[in-house]
């Protein structure tokens, strides 16, 4: 590991590259004990730098330099230090070729090219390439790409790289195919995988007519798990043109999956690699989440090939110009194959939690952020949700008409370019007319906004005054914010629930009954005439802002939304609201010993939900669904995540005793039709299967004799994992010890081969509430099944752990704190972007009572001082700290 001082990047301190690659080469001779990789790059002066002939320095990293020759000479006469390769060239265009060597076998940080079981893969964003050969690693740097690779045939029958195969051959033992892409790209997005893979097809006739060749590569036992990210490709390719007007472009597109993988997925051109968790689905090892996951990644990693590929970045500060923009494409498209109101409500419960957390937090950072340390580190939910929600109020702002139009002159202007965020908010201004210079706020401030809205009924005039007054907290940093331009879409409701008519005084007609009003300043107000009587607004509708909104509503105002609002999102956010009220009472009761009562009126209003057979059952499901621990943590002033657990545990035991006839009753007819219906993986049978499994979880925890037997029916005849993890999940949350340990050790021996799915086993138990869960995991980390190799076992024993079990984590002896440093000091040596994900929740000490910010503290500061920290860890560590 490095010993140097980590330098912080700055925003303000970009410049040009001083020279462009106009084609790179590559050859890589893959071996088992190492890789040679030769690089020929066609290069010349910037001529947008300035003039005279600047030292040329490469990005290189870990890298045994073999031999430099410049424009066919072998050259002698440059610098190397850690991260470079420097040296003078003698003419504006040149040839330069370097050979390397590097250790794939040994790369356990999984970034550059490395090896996944028996197959070679890589990673290179964000910086990864320069782990593989001399380069100028930054995303406006486009060339041309060729590949060669080479390996032995027997071990790795399929060699692939981005683009179209145009040679091929054999050398003894050893085979070779060169690739070659068309496309100018940044070698971010170069991609190289060799293994022994098989390989579902299929083809896509795009809306021009050319037929697309579709494989997805996997290692063989895998083969039969594909069809559903297959079906998902082909409804995202065909999303993409009617709804963005985009086509594909290469004759070939292809995913790759792997098991050690980072993150999610990795839009490559033409060859995407996906973790195998994004990619593998079948309805008996995998749920309806791990479906409709695999269905948006699939999506989202295609949708970049226009928003990121074709159109990339010009500097990391712009991350959010591709990911922001491409996570609300997949949001749309996520919400047209499925519930667009669940859709909405699980992001933005997903948003309200985590993202505004972190905006809350230490790392708090603008949509696009003025500096860091880690590029890797700001992967984040601000990044990449809220840089969603910010092209989610363009839409709003602009309408459909005007927004597709500012789509279509931003991939037309800047096909082929690396640009900036501005520039995407510029095509946005041009299509609309709009000025957008206030809007730009949001791209540089970090911190979530705060709404207080009141209402004002003058019955004289019979108008309604909506008063408004926006603030934002000071975030590392930002101590000051300016007024941010909110798009409020309202509709104001009379006592049957009907939208009145938005009439604005000094307006000449109204608006309709549901209206988006451009809220820009720190006070303000809106007055609606012919107004007959006091309306109840219905506020933010649809989350039309990512803001902390606040009105005084009475209880029965929010019964009524909850209701009779006609959005959708407004009902459940109603609920949410009424159960916040309700939920944070039986917290001070915890804390004061007394006995937490839930309120009465809220199970009243859950059995209306509970008979209304018309309402969607997925809905259903969301709006019996109490806020989240982690979210009744994060609106807290100070967090008291034992006092929290209680209340909630409490207020689901009430709800299911309560409740029990209704929840048996649907519960009884869902399973008996699922019990009927083949598996599918669609939104109707989501929904079904959504609202039975909610019901069971409520049901067993009233222990009655019947819900255990049908639970181990469930879990034992069940066809699909859905059911059958649902079931066992009720199982470990229940007090049932013989049959919660029979049916966890039947599980494990069932899925003893899939890694998949024993992540879930992990999972299941990591977010066990019961006592000794942090036992229960040290434990499990000796299972033959676990690895801290893996990514994906790190997230789902112990990220799971830390993340979601708040009681078990949390525990008052701080055993859960060192438990979590201790993993991050291993996994800082081995993996360092992982070690820095599993911090988050270390970072958040500011959240909680004195004697948990010592303990916590103390974890940080250990994890400071253990010496050796990567960049990743550093900067986390130190800015939690700050
Ligand atoms: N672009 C990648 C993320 C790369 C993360 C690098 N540390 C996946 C995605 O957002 O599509
Ligand atoms: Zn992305």
């Amino acid at each position: 590991m490095s010993t140097k001082q980590p330098r912080v990047i700055h925003l303000a301190d970009y410049q040009v590259p001083d020279y462009l690659i106009d084609e790179t080469h590559l050859s890589f001779d893959l071996h088992e004990d190492h890789t040679l990789v030769q690089a020929r790059l066609v290069m010349r002066r910037n001529p947008a730098a300035g003039d005279g002939l600047p030292v040329l320095m490469l990005d290189g990293q870990d890298l045994e330099l073999l031999s430099v020759v410049l424009d066919g000479k072998p050259f002698l006469d440059y610098q190397l230090d850690e991260d470079h390769l420097s040296l003078q060239p003698n003419a504006e265009a040149f040839t330069l070729e370097t050979q390397v060597r590097i250790h794939p076998e040994s790369n356990t940080a999984l970034e550059g090219l490395y090896q996944s079981g028996s197959m070679f893969c890589t990673q290179c964003e964000a910086e990864g390439f320069r782990k593989i050969t001399y380069y100028l690693d930054r995303p406006d740097v486009m060339s041309l790409f060729t590949t060669k690779v080479k390996g032995e045939r027997k071990r790795y029958p399929v060699l692939l790289s981005n683009g179209n195969p145009i040679a091929q051959g054999e050398e003894g033992s050893r085979h070779w195919v060169t690739w070659e892409d068309p496309f100018k790209k940044p070698a971010y997005l170069f991609a190289l995988v060799a293994g022994d893979l098989w390989c579902v097809e299929d083809s896509f006739t795009t809306c021009s007519g050319r037929k697309v060749a579709l494989r997805i590569y996997v290692e063989p036992e895998n083969i039969d798990k594909c069809q559903h990210a297959m079906d998902s490709l082909k409804k995202s390719m065909r999303w993409d043109e009617e709804v963005y007007g985009r086509e594909y472009d290469l004759d070939i597109f292809m995913i790759v999956a792997v098991n050690d993988f980072n993150m999610g997925a990795m839009e490559n051109k033409g060859l995407n690699i996906f973790n195998s968790s994004a990619v593998l689905a079948k309805a008996e090892t995998a749920t309806d989440a791990a479906h409709q996951r695999v269905e948006a990644i699939v999506a989202h990693e295609y949708f970049h090939n226009w928003s990121g590929n074709r159109v990339t970045c010009r500097d990391w500060f712009q991350l959010s110009l591709k990911e922001g923009f491409t996570v609300f494409r997949d949001a749309a498209f996520s919400a047209d194959m499925n519930s667009a109101t669940v859709k909405r409500i699980e992001d933005v419960a997903f948003l309200r939690t985590h993202q505004f957390a972190e905006d809350a937090g230490p790392m708090a950072h603008a949509v696009r952020p003025e500096s860091f340390i880690e590029i890797s580190n700001f992967y984040t939910l601000t990044v990449y949700e809220k840089g969603s929600e910010v092209v989610g109020m363009l839409h709003t702002l602009l309408g459909p008409k005007a927004f597709r139009k500012g789509t279509d002159l931003y991939f037309e202007r800047h096909d082929g370019q690396a640009v900036t965020c501005d520039d995407f908010v510029k095509a946005m201004e041009d299509s609309s007319g709009l000025d957008l210079t206030q809007f730009k706020r949001w791209y540089s401030q970090a911190g979530t906004p705060r709404l207080a809205v009141t209402g004002q009924y003058d019955a004289q005039t019979k108008t309604y005054t909506l008063n408004f007054s926006q603030s934002c907290p000071a975030t590392p940093g930002q101590p000051e914010k300016l007024p941010f331009v909110i798009p409020v879409a309202l509709g104001l409701l009379d006592a049957q629930g009907q939208e009145l008519p938005l009439h604005l005084a000094g307006e000449s007609a109204p608006r309709g009954g549901h209206a988006v009003f451009s809220i820009d300043q720190a006070e303000q107000s809106l007055v609606f005439i012919n107004i007959p009587e006091e309306p109840v607004p219905s506020l933010l509708r649809g989350f039309s802002a990512p803001i902390k909104l606040s009105f005084p509503y009475t209880q029965d105002q929010l019964l009524f939304l909850m209701q009779q609002d006609s959005d959708g999102f407004n009902r459940w956010e109603a609920g949410q609201q009424l159960a916040v009220q309700s939920l944070q009472t039986m917290i001070a009761q915890v804390q004061r010993k007394e006995t937490p009562i839930l309120n009465q009126r809220l199970i009243q209003a859950y059995d209306a939900l509970l008979q209304d057979t018309s309402l969607d059952q997925a809905m259903l499901a969301e709006m019996l669904n109490l806020p989240a621990e982690a979210y009744l943590a994060e609106i807290a002033t100070v967090a008291d995540p034992l006092a929290i657990h209680a209340a909630r545990q409490a207020a689901r035991q009430a709800i299911a005793e309560a409740l029990f006839d209704s929840l048996w009753l649907r519960y009884q007819h869902n399973r008996e039709v699922s019990r009927q219906t083949p598996y599918v993986a669609e939104s109707e049978h989501f929904a079904r299967r959504a609202l039975q499994n909610a019901a069971l979880s409520y049901l067993m925890l009233t222990e009655r004799p019947e819900v255990l037997a049908a639970c181990l029916v469930q879990f034992q005849t069940a066809d699909n994992m859905t059911e059958r993890f649902a079931a066992l999940a009720a199982l470990v949350q229940s007090p049932f010890e013989a049959e919660r340990e029979t049916a966890l050790a039947d599980f494990a021996h069932e899925f003893k081969d899939n890694p998949l799915v024993m992540d879930q086993w992990f999972s299941v138990q990591a977010t066990s509430p019961l006592a000794r869960a942090l036992e229960r995991v040290q434990s499990l980390m000796g299972h033959s099944a676990f690895t801290l190799k893996n990514p994906n076992k790190v997230r789902a024993l112990i990220g799971a752990f830390a993340g979601q079990n708040h009681a078990g984590f949390h525990r008052v002896d701080g055993a859960g704190y060192r438990f979590l440093a201790d993993r991050v000091i291993e996994l800082n040596g081995s993996n360092p972007q992982i070690a820095a994900r599993q911090l988050t929740p270390l970072t958040k000490w500011r959240k909680y009572a004195p004697e948990r910010q010592q303990q916590m503290k103390a974890e940080l500061e250990r994890i400071l001082n253990s010496g050796n920290l990567s960049p990743d860890v550093y900067e986390v560590v130190t800015k939690s700290l700050a």
